[in-house]
């Protein structure tokens, strides 16, 4: 069947890995301000161990380098692009509209609307161009990480093996913290 032969082709690729390169993962925020939320995206990354670069890039202040980032993303190495913004979150969905890597979207928690204003301009787009949007503020930003690790792990077994311990710690945590209750 097709699935015995995925996984013979994944065993074999296995064997054929040394020198590859991974897709790299871009972490872009459309401010600084941005960043303290931002910054959970990339611990994670550097947990997992995933390669990755973080830009800044507003979508409303910088359009023109917006667009030339989304169309040279994917001849610059990456995989996957994950897109925090907030307020009238224009940003991954331009990118998105300017790719057709994944774009993986995070509504950062906003001063006037506390991230539904974030969470509608990200999750609502049109037909045609996906966000794939994570939850508001410090969940979304922790998830995202989690989201680009499980797409690569699609055809990288080392992300795969990661990610099962992580949740294998998550859980024996959650287990342990009954006995501090
Ligand atoms: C968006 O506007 C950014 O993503 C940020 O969340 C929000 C506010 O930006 P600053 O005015 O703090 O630079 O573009």
């Amino acid at each position: 069947t097709n699935d015995i032969s995925v996984g013979t082709l994944r065993v074999k690729n296995d064997g054929l890995r040394k020198g590859y390169l991974m897709k790299k993962i871009a972490v872009v925020m459309g401010s600084i301000s941005d960043w303290p939320t931002m910054q959970l995206t990339t611990d994670l990354l550097d947990q997992l161990k995933l390669p990755y670069e973080r830009h800044i890039i507003s979508a409303h202040r910088m359009p023109t380098q917006l667009q030339e980032f989304g169309q040279s993303a994917q001849d610059a190495g990456f995989g996957i692009i994950i897109a925090g913004a907030g307020g009238a979150a224009h940003l991954p969905g331009m990118l998105a509209a300017n790719t057709v890597l994944p774009v993986i979207g995070i509504p950062i928690e906003s001063h006037a609307l506390h991230g539904m204003d974030s969470l509608l301009s990200i999750a609502q787009m049109p037909s045609g161009v996906p966000v794939a949007t994570m939850a508001i503020g410090k969940a979304g930003a922790k998830n995202a990480a989690l989201m680009a690790a499980a797409m690569l792990a699609i055809t990288e077994p080392e992300v795969s093996e990661r990610l099962k311990a992580f949740r294998q710690k998550q859980t024996q945590e959650a287990i342990d913290s009954e006995q501090q209750f």
